[in-house]
């Protein structure tokens, strides 16, 4: 016998922290005992980026395309991680590869 969290997804640690689950056993001459295991709901840790902030200097029309830095992703859960680029002044000539940050062709 085991006990076990059916869609865990839906916990949330933020509206409830902890759960306390009582497990009750009852034999046939109705003799009963109860115990408790006492649930903690851990909160999502986010993503962590290693290697960024950096500064780099890339020479005005330089159009060959290089690596402008390394940066590695993690997550402390081990959940599928996406990542996306966003830009200022947008819709610079940058892309994002899974081993590097490349400036476009
Ligand atoms: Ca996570």
């Amino acid at each position: 016998m085991c006990l076990l969290a059916n869609a865990i997804a839906s916990l949330d640690a933020v509206t409830a922290p902890t759960h306390d689950v009582t497990v009750t056993c009852t034999d046939s001459a109705g003799g009963s005992t109860s115990a408790i295991l006492y649930v903690t709901v851990t909160a999502n840790q986010a993503p962590v980026i290693t290697g960024l902030p950096v500064t780099v200097e890339v020479r005005e029309n330089e159009v060959i395309e290089r690596k402008l830095h390394d940066l590695t992703v993690s997550d402390p859960e081990g959940d599928t991680v996406t990542c996306a680029l966003t830009t200022t002044p947008a819709g610079g000539p940058f892309d994002l590869r899974q081993d590097a940050v490349t400036l476009g062709t």
